[in-house]
């Protein structure tokens, strides 16, 4: 296993769920963690939990990723010390609506294709050059089992995953040759907000999704993304997938009666 001590590693979405997951997995490594989210409070009060915890190095960014103006801003506005990334977990995003296509909500589709797309696009290509440049860097992109096969009511959220499978693998065919290494991390159904979220704060709605069955839990996941993140530096994992035992793909579960 790799030392994660000191190494600086950037958690998009970390105010919640995986991403905060991963805050605590990586602190618990000795990492330096930048720490990005639109919710400056959540990331503040992660901020006083990892310190309790005992991590020493952290860095909050106010950030959304789907403006794209902003992230560069942010980006430039960056101490120096902060900036040599050497690990990116490009995990902000979401889903929302549930919805036949032709009945769809259009800003929930723009959202969604703004934040795991373009937004994942936007962040990548402010931080890949420096890891290029030092010859030295882990990119860990957030897919999902949704993005191997589409599952009813969910086509704009599967296709935002599908596409971050293509951006993964691209990325990884690009930086051939490079030292920096590309995986995708794709979960099943994980509880966190996520459901909430996809419901707009419906949380009774959101809590069904998980009744009868024992879905992974974020910490679940985080445990992969650092374990990918620990391998030898010549070992590339191009992709985890990981489902509870409930779970066969994204659209069969063993859910007991109620
Ligand atoms: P949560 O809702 O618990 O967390 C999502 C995180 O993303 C929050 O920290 C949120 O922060 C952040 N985020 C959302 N939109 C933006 C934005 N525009 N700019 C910056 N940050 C943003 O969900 P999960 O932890 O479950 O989701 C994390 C990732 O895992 C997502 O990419 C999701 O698609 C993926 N995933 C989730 C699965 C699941 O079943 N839960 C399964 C497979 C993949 P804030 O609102 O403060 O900005
Ligand atoms: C999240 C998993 O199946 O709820 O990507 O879409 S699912």
């Amino acid at each position: 296993m790799v030392s994660l001590k000191e190494q600086i590693v950037f958690i998009t979405g970390a105010s919640s769920g995986i991403g905060r997951a991963c805050a605590f997995a990586f602190a618990a490594e000795g990492a330096r963690l930048l720490l990005a989210a639109r919710r400056r409070e959540r990331l503040e009060a992660l901020r006083s939990e990892l310190t309790a915890a005992g991590a020493k190095h952290l860095h909050l960014l106010t950030l959304d990723v789907q403006q794209r103006t902003e992230v560069e801003q942010a980006w430039n506005a960056l101490p120096a010390e902060w900036r040599s990334i050497d690990i990116l977990v490009n995990n902000a995003g979401l889903s929302r609506g549930l919805d036949k296509l032709h009945q769809g909500s259009i800003e929930d589709w723009e959202e969604m294709v703004d934040t795991n797309v373009k937004g994942l696009l936007y962040v990548s290509r402010a931080v890949i050059p420096g890891m290029v440049e030092r010859g030295r860097g882990h990119i860990l992109n957030l897919g999902s089992t949704a993005g191997d096969i589409t599952y009813p009511l969910g086509a704009v959220y599967c296709a935002t995953k599908a596409a971050e499978r293509a951006v993964n693998d691209g990325m990884r065919q690009d930086l051939l040759g490079t030292p920096v290494r590309v995986t995708s991390v794709d979960p099943g159904m994980v509880e966190t907000e996520f459901s909430e979220v996809r419901f707009h704060g419906d949380r009774d709605r959101a809590a069904k999704v998980y009744q009868g069955l024992t879905p992974l839990t974020a910490a679940d996941v985080a445990d992969a993304i650092l374990w990918a993140a620990t391998r030898p530096p010549h070992v590339n994992i191009a992709r985890i997938s990981m489902t509870t035992i409930d779970q066969a793909n994204s659209y069969l579960f063993n859910r007991k009666p109620q």
